[in-house]
């Protein structure tokens, strides 16, 4: 479900809390197992953060930069992630990980698969800020020809049910100046990582 500029009037306090958490977990460039260094920049906070290493794709409690904890995830950003999946149709999504992907001219994000998540009857949340992005949106086989979406800043999408383990990625990201973000773009994306929470 697209939620076109649900983000927008809350731009301002997500960007704030996003650079006390990237001064604590600065944004990297990771490697893939296959040795290629991704273009989009990346960081989380939460209990569980994603990586990638010459050893594979995990979740991890801890930031492999500093071997501490990833940072809290700031309340703004558990509260808009919460909102955006119940207007979704999804009731108590606690997200336990937030990965912040970061790109610049140039960046993108080959098509893939969401698999490291133990639990797939979660939605996975993501928000758009700044430069707008060409997002390709597949079916569950990868042969299947992307539709193409733009996303732009304050978008939110939520993926859950049959959309969950559909093959998407994002185009290489055209250059612009942002007037909050510059040159560049950020989506976060909020996900359950580790084992499903209670139901309450
Ligand atoms: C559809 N990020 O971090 S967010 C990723 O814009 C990722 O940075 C993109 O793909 C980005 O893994 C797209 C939208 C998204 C995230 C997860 C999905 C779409 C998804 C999982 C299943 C289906
Ligand atoms: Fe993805």
């Amino acid at each position: 479900m697209l939620l076109r500029g649900f983000a927008r009037a809350a731009d301002v306090a997500l960007l704030q809390a996003l650079e006390g958490v990237t001064a604590q977990a600065p944004l990297r460039h990771l490697v893939t197992p296959g040795g290629h260094t991704m273009s989009v920049a990346m960081s989380n906070c939460g209990p569980l953060g994603w990586v990638s290493d010459r050893n594979g794709y995990r979740y991890s409690a801890l930031d492999p930069l500093s071997g501490k904890n990833w940072p809290a995830m700031p309340a703004c950003f558990v509260g808009l992630a919460a909102q955006a999946a119940a207007q979704a149709g999804f009731k108590n999504f606690q997200p336990d990980a937030c990965l912040i992907n970061s790109y610049q001219p140039g960046a993108k994000l080959s098509v893939h698969q969401d698999k490291d998540e133990k639990d797939f009857s979660a939605p996975i949340v993501s928000v758009s800020l700044g430069l707008p992005a060409v997002f390709l949106f597949g079916s569950a086989s990868r042969g299947d020809k992307p539709q193409r979406y733009r996303l732009t800043h304050g978008d939110v999408v939520g993926w859950g049910g049959p959309s969950r383990l559909a093959f998407h990625g994002v185009a290489p990201l055209a250059d612009g100046v942002h007037q909050l973000l510059g040159r560049r773009r950020i989506n976060l994306t909020f996900r359950r990582a580790g084992r499903a929470s209670a139901a309450t």
